[in-house]
Order: C-alpha cells, then structure tokens, then sequence
C-alpha cells in the first residue's frame, strides 16, 4: 500500500474536534483571493504577485499540467529555487490533484534520480541553472516522461509555455483526505524515505501554526531556508503566512547580505532559521546599516540550538525568539511567543494540538519516570501512520497502535514543553541538514579500494555535528584517499552537504558484544 490511513475511528475524532475541516490547498487559494483578491501574497525577484494573480497563475499552470494529462494521484519531482514560481507549481499541481515530491536545491541525480524512479513520477520540474549547477544536464540522466524548466529551458518543455489560459477540464478535485504531496524525510535508512501528507491533516498543522505565531494579514513572512523544507513550508511559514492573508518574500540566499534588505524593503516581521545561520545573523545584526525593526518574531529549528547562542539572539535581533523542534513526519513543537525566558532558551517548545499524543519510552517501549530522557513516539492529527511504499520499514518505524518512532531522546517538562537531548536514529544533523548515515556508507562502500565504512557525526562548534568517515580500505590494491572518494561521491551524483567532511583510515571497525559496529565507540574517539 503506497499510504497508510488514519484509522476510521481517528479520523473520526479529529474531524468532530475541528482539526479537520475538509479543506484542500486548491480551494484554500482561492478563497483567499476572493478575500484579500488585490493584497500583495507573494514576492521574489522582479516577481510580486497579488492572491488574484497568484490564483490565476496556478489555474493557468493546472490547465498546462492537464494538457500533459498530469492528474490526481500523479507524482511530480519539484526541485525550485526559493521564488514565487515555487508556489505557482506546486498550487497548480495540488489543484489537478497531482503529488509534488519536494526535493531540495542541493539535491543531485543520486537523489533525484531516486525520487523519480521510486515514485515513477509523471515529470520533473525544475530550472535552468542554479549556484552554477545546470540542472538540464542533471534532467539528461531521468527516465521521466517529462521535463519542465522555468528559465531557458534547453531541450525541454519551458515553464512558460505550461501556463495556458483554458479552463481545466475532466480533472477530478482533490477530495481533503487524499495525499497532497510527499515530504522527504531525514532519514536514516539506505535510501531516503518519502512522507505522504493529507490535506486535512496538513493544512490543521499550518492553520495551528500560524494561531501560533500570531499570523494576520499583516504579517510578512521571510523565506530563507529552502522553500520546500517543511519548516519554512509550514511552520507557520509561507503556508500559514498565506492562510493569514499576509505575504511572504522569497529570499534566494539565506545570508544576511540578502535578507537584511529584504526585511526592511517589505517590513518583514516573522522569519525560520536553522541555528547556524540564526548565530550569524545575530552577530551580522551588530554592524548591520539595514532596519530590521520590523523584525518581530526569529524562529530557530531544525537542530539543536545551544542555550548560550539561544540567550543571545533575540536582544541582538531586537525580536522574540521562538524555538521549533519540528519534523516532516508531523509532529511540530514550539515555544510560546509569551513563554517566560527559561523556557524559550532552555527548551524546544511543545506540541501545536492538545491531540498530539506524546510517549517518551525506555529502549522497551515502557513510559520513563515524568522528567527523565526516553525515546519520543508521538500520533496525532498531523502525524503519519507510514511512509510512503515502505510496508517493511514501517513495521519498525511505528508502533503496532500507529505511534511514529521520532528517533529522537527527550524529556519533558512539568509544562509539557520537551527538552531535545539526543538521538537514536543513525543520522547526522549537519547544522539541520539530515544525513543517512547508511546512504552514505551505502555510496562509499560502492568504491573498490573501500572494504567496510562507518559513517558517524563529530561534534562541531559552528554547525553543531560534521560528518566523519571511517574507512576501512581493501588490501592489496591502492589505497583509498579522502579526495578520491570525495569525487567518487560527487560523481555519483550525491548531494554536496552528504559528501563527509572528514575521512580516516583504520585497519577495523569496533564492534559491539553482538559484533555490529560500535558507532558509539566511533563517536567518542
Ligand atoms: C533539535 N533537533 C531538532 C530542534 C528538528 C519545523 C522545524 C524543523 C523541522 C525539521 C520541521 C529540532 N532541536 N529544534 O520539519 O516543520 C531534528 C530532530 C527531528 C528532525 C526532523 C519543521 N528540530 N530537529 O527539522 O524532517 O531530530 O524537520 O526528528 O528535517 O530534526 O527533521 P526534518
């Protein structure tokens, strides 16, 4: 089964409570042009769209997407720089009721390739060329039936010629309990698993979020990090911004240079980071010529943000700091805008709904004392029952009454608000960037002068976690060297941020009692 459902009785509930409220992300857009039909909603560019346009422009795409008999239950690898067109796809794509698969700018054809294969996606639709990467090259190698570039698109179909002014026909709407798009998770298993998400339960995590911060039409929201990461998708991000019937700015760069300008040119007033970019805005903020008064609300997430750095941002922002422990899966957490000091330094927020059932468990599932570290399980209104087409793997990614294994360590507070203190999970969080340590160590052990690899996160000042791999080269033949396998990954087509920042020989790999490798013994050297 590609998508696992919410049980009947679930569903049931979360309807009668109101977090449901059969909504798709079509008719969304276009309630609020008819509401706010001449207010600015989008800007990136020389782009700066009002609901009106953007409504048109995602009926005028559908109607494209349509003509390539692209349609309900469709996947469509999307792989987009942070600008408006962003979200002229992706509303076009939900409204002929066709799956967006999110992928990240970073992404290359290891990952692409992938997503496109795996889902057996419809097209890809992508740009010409971005941060000197010229994704028409990356498109060569898909086997997709289409291809669609917004900008000079080479041999492939161009975004323009897709916007079409006819009406979408025989399309069946998307119905609110169906899959809109499917997320990419962090993962930590060989191959990246893809996260389905309803419009139901999707749109209750932006409409909580955005209640949450204090969205209204009046807010202005930055997109920095990478607009299809869930955190700037939807937590409250350009999503809830929209909801709210305030505007959103996509910034290409996520560096001060770039954004501070935009925060005083459109007012922004609430903006996500992820914690080493946060520090470097913080620091940029004390030189800075631009007027960033505006600037109301700093959301940090997506890693650990050490309390120091954290004590320290919002006095050199001049605006209230709000932590968010979030992950594609669901579940969202957050400091309280009015949370006294301790907890927004000292703590990752808690969860959006009083339905967000939270367990924190030993390593055989029995509830800790209240207070002590445990493994995080969390189900709820927003949180998936599976991945997408993972039958196997879900059977130990959930519990058997549908609790997702978040992989993370925690503890809670008498508030409710969660503290993050480890990880189980076989990943590393490279300054929020998700790496599969398996995936890699998959890649690397592909190289014929590697015998066996671990790969493990080393602790980082600035980042927070790098990576390391260890290496265990094969006898006899040439030894393996760090630029070598370097290349060797980037040849394959991996993600840049994946590549391990530091490679280290050794004749074997420790092991455990049980002779599985000992990360932990990695870890601590
Ligand atoms: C420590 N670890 C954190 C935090 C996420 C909002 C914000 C973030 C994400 C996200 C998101 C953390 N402190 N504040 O989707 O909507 C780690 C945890 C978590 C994993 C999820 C959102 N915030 N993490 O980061 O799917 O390990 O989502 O399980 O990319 O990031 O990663 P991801």
């Amino acid at each position: 089964m590609s998508f696992v459902p919410y049980p009947a009785d679930f569903a049931e509930r979360y309807r009668a409570a109101g977090y449901w409220r059969g909504e798709t992300f079509g008719s969304l857009l276009r309630e609020r042009a008819a509401a706010f039909g001449d207010r600015v909603a989008l800007v990136g560019g020389a782009d700066r769209w009002t609901y009106s346009e953007l409504d048109e422009r995602a009926d005028r795409l559908a109607a494209g997407f349509a003509r390539l008999s692209i349609g309900p239950g469709d996947r469509v690898v999307v792989q987009l720089p942070n600008r408006p067109a962003f979200y002229e796809v992706i509303f076009a794509l939900f409204r002929v009721g066709a799956l967006p698969v999110f992928a990240l700018p970073a992404h290359r054809s290891a990952e692409i390739g992938y997503f496109c294969a795996f889902t057996e996606a419809s097209a890809y639709v992508t740009t010409d060329v971005h941060d000197g990467f010229d994704h028409r090259e990356l498109a060569a190698v898909l086997k997709v039936p289409y291809v669609i570039v917004d900008g000079d698109p080479g041999p492939y179909i161009p975004l323009e010629s897709l916007r079409v002014s006819e009406p979408v026909t025989g399309v069946r709407p998307p119905r609110p309990g169906d899959v809109a798009f499917l997320q990419l998770s962090g993962g930590s298993t060989g191959t990246p698993k893809l996260i389905p998400r309803t419009h139901d339960d999707y749109l209750y995590s932006v409409r909580g979020s955005a209640e949450i911060c204090g969205l209204d039409a009046d807010s202005v929201y930055l997109c920095a990090l990478p607009a299809a990461h869930n955190f700037p998708l939807s937590s409250p991000g350009v999503l809830g911004v929209l909801y709210a019937g305030g505007h959103a700015v996509m910034a290409p760069r996520p560096t001060p240079d770039t954004c501070f300008p935009l925060i005083e040119r459109e007012g922004v007033t609430i903006t996500a980071l992820v914690p080493p970019l946060a520090i470097i805005w913080a620091e940029a903020a004390t030189h800075a010529t631009a007027d960033l008064s505006s600037l109301r609300v700093l959301q940090v997430g997506g890693a650990t943000f050490a309390e120091e750095a954290a004590r320290r941002v919002g006095p050199a922002l001049g605006c209230t700091l709000q932590q968010v422990f979030g992950m594609a899966e669901g579940l969202v957490n957050y400091t309280r805008l009015d949370d006294p000091a301790d907890l927004v330094v000292g703590t990752q927020g808690r969860p959006i709904s009083p339905d967000d059932e939270i367990l924190i468990v030993d390593d055989d599932d029995r509830p800790v004392a209240p207070g002590d570290p445990g493994h995080l399980l969390t189900r709820g209104p927003y949180t998936i029952r599976g991945y997408y087409r993972a039958e196997e793997h879900n059977r130990t990614a959930f519990t058997g009454d549908g609790f997702y294994r978040t992989g993370d360590i925690v503890r809670r507070l008498a508030t409710g608000h969660l503290v993050v203190v480890g990880r189980a999970k076989d990943q590393i969080n490279r300054g929020g960037e998700k790496i599969s340590a398996k995936e890699v160590e998959n890649h690397l052990l592909a190289h014929p002068t590697v015998l066996d690899t671990s790969v493990v996160a080393v602790p980082d000042d600035y980042l927070g976690e790098r990576t390391r791999a260890y290496v265990v080269p094969r006898d006899g033949g040439p030894a393996p060297t760090a630029p070598v396998l370097r290349r060797f990954l980037r040849e394959r087509g991996l993600a840049a941020y994946k590549i391990p920042d530091q490679f280290a020989f050794v004749d074997t790999l420790p092991t455990t009692a049980v002779g599985k490798i000992s990360k932990g013994d990695l870890r601590s050297r």
